[in-house]
């Protein structure tokens, strides 16, 4: 006799037996779940992150860690379900969202709820540890008279007594060592969550973003390097030898590492401030920036609505009221902040908010102008899955904002009326040499500090080597020497903000190549064909939709089309950055004859 099974009995015992695979539409009706979850996750602790970030209290942070928990557990969940679709065939913008699904975290907490908790905790108490940091000189007993970052900040920029600057320096490096075994804790913990998605180690994470092989991408990021390290090195060896005359030969030795201290920055990251102690004779950028905001008074908010003003000029619509409201431009002095800056989109849509404490200088009107690039960025792909609201990759989102703020020219200058007339091009050196200054220096530490933590992570780097491993690395890329003793009692890479707060830092390498790539294309669109850093896209609507089309396309397509989108090339490549500074890189080679080159 027959047996008789009703159908959906049936159903239900093959699901049982693992026979039924799903289908596109069950992928579909999971993806779209899980992102509607996640929006909601991510805006909850978006608004938990906010207010920690703005009022660093012991509550806050743990309020922040409870929340990043909640929404990190909810993602590290979904991709593990998503290995079900594996090996279902899905429709590329599904098999994309998927992908994005797996690999979009930057810190990957363990399952296990307690370590979960201690995780979201350490990093939320590291980068307030940082954000709390002062310097308290040696026999100081008023809090008041201890020195905050941004105080630091200035010293640094204009300090030109190597005694002063070395006591700055080392008492701001002195914030990091009670850091240190947090930090210790927080990769181990961190890599468990990796392993857990799948990945080798949190570095192998972080590099399996870019549409190709993790190792892939970290050979392309040496070749690019390798592009740019001549420009650099040139670049180097002349600071050297002017600095060398500024402070004397045993401070500054030939053909050595130059002291981290003496670059006018707490990283030796960008030598803009120096720009006075390497001006090339004769040549002078034409205009201090930081003088003109002053003498016209210029407040904090009129330098943002200068900023919101150039995305305008290109058509994107001005920033949203609540914009003006939620945002904080200035230091509070009644509680602690995070004073890095930073762009917010607290719900993902149109909640766009700038964090930063701002100085009247003409390095913080460009560091607005970074800033506002993301959140422009930001509501530009706000259409997009919620999976797709990210930038082509993490470069990009920190290449726009530097871009627009390549077209702040002299001419630019003279149309907002800061300038009466643009300064003649023969004097152009000591443009390049003060863009040079701020971005090709920049390279070598931009790329730095995450091979650094690529190392530690992997186990490659121990912790009994954290710091001198660190200062091989800063010797390697930089040409940089300590400029005080170090020893593993120090922890000098939680000194820089990325490493507490756990930012993955190749994208700043990344921006540095990109925007110069940008620039190219957009003032190319804009009909500039004079030297491209006399080119400004301000006020021009065909490099407006240019650049709008890529930013809507955020995330849903692979980082090669984006960049073709723009730029009509599909490589990320040096030429664009090695072309706007030839007329330098010629002088200085120039310079540098007879004289030691290298370290
Ligand atoms: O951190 C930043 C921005 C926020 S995404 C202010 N930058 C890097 C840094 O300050 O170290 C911009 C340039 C490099
Ligand atoms: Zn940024």
């Amino acid at each position: 006799m027959l047996l008789r099974i009703p159908l959906a009995l049936l159903l239900l015992l093959m699901a049982g037996c693992g026979a039924r695979r799903p289908g596109v539409d069950e992928a579909r009706d999971f993806i779209n779940r899980a992102e509607a979850r996640m929006m909601a996750l991510s805006e909850e602790s978006g608004r938990a992150s906010w207010v920690q970030s703005t009022y660093i209290i012991e509550d806050t942070e743990i309020l922040a860690a409870q929340a990043a928990e909640r929404q990190i557990a909810a993602t590290v969940e979904f991709a593990k379900q998503a290995a079900r679709f594996d090996g279902v065939e899905l429709p590329p913008d599904l098999a994309r969202r998927m992908k994005l699904l797996k690999t979009s975290l930057t810190l990957a907490t363990p399952a296990d709820p307690k370590l979960s908790q201690e995780l979201t905790r350490l990093v939320a108490s590291m980068e307030g540890t940082y954000g709390k940091g002062k310097y308290c000189p040696a026999g100081v007993s008023d809090p008041a008279k201890c020195l905050d970052l941004q105080e630091i900040t200035r010293i640094m920029a204009n300090a030109r007594e190597p005694g002063r600057l070395l006591e700055v320096w080392t008492g701001w490096h002195a914030i990091a060592p009670p850091m240190r075994n947090d930090y210790r804790r927080f990769v181990e913990l961190s890599n468990q969550g990796a392993k857990a998605l799948g990945f080798a180690d949190t570095g192998a994470m972080w590099r399996s973003k870019y549409d190709m092989p993790p190792a892939d991408f970290a050979r392309e990021v040496e070749r690019l390097w390798e592009q740019v390290k001549p420009l650099y090195v040139s670049l180097h060896a002349y600071v050297r030898n002017r600095l060398a005359q500024k402070y004397g030969a045993n401070t500054v030795k030939a053909g050595e590492p130059i002291p981290a201290h003496l670059l006018g920055n707490m990283w030796a990251q960008s030598w803009e401030n120096i720009y006075e102690l390497v001006a090339p004779p004769s040549a002078d950028p034409g205009y201090d920036l930081t003088r003109i905001l002053r003498a016209r008074k210029i407040d904090h908010l009129e330098m943002v609505r200068y900023g919101e003003r150039f995305f305008t000029s290109l058509g994107f619509p001005p920033l949203p009221d609540t914009f003006w409201k939620r945002s904080l431009f200035l230091k509070p002095q009644d509680r602690e902040v995070v004073c890095h800056a930073s762009a917010w989109d607290v719900d993902n849509v149109n909640d766009l908010r700038l964090k930063m404490c701002i100085d009247i200088t003409g390095e913080d009107f460009a560091t607005i102008h970074h800033e506002l690039g993301h959140n422009i960025y930001q509501r530009a792909y706000n259409q997009q899955p919620f999976l797709f609201r990210d930038s082509a990759n993490d470069g990009f989102h920190e290449a726009i904002g530097d871009t627009i703020a390549l077209s702040i020219t002299p001419e630019y200058l003279v149309k907002l009326g800061f300038l009466q007339k643009a300064p003649d091009p023969s004097k152009d050196l000591g443009l390049l040499m003060s863009r040079a200054l701020e971005k090709v220096a920049f390279l070598p530490f931009g790329i730095m500090i995450d091979q650094w933590r690529w190392k530690v992570f992997s186990g490659e780097i121990p912790p009994e080597k954290y710091n001198q491993s660190w200062w091989d690395l800063r010797l390697k890329y930089q040409g940089m020497a300590p400029p005080a003793p170090r020893s593993e009692s120090d922890f000098d890479p939680g000194a820089k903000y990325h490493v507490p707060a756990n930012v993955p830092y190749t994208r700043y390498f990344l921006a540095h190549i990109l925007q110069f790539q940008f620039h190219r294309a957009l003032a190319r669109a804009a009909g500039c064909q004079g030297p491209l850093h006399r080119c400004s896209i301000y006020d021009n609507k065909e490099a407006g939709r240019r650049l709008s089309a890529m930013l809507e396309m955020g995330q849903s397509r692979p980082w090669p089309e984006a960049l073709q989108a723009l730029t009509g090339e599909k490589q990320m490549d040096a030429t664009a950055i090695l072309d706007y500074f030839a007329p330098l890189k010629q002088w200085l080679d120039e310079q540098n004859k007879g004289k030691p080159v290298g370290w």
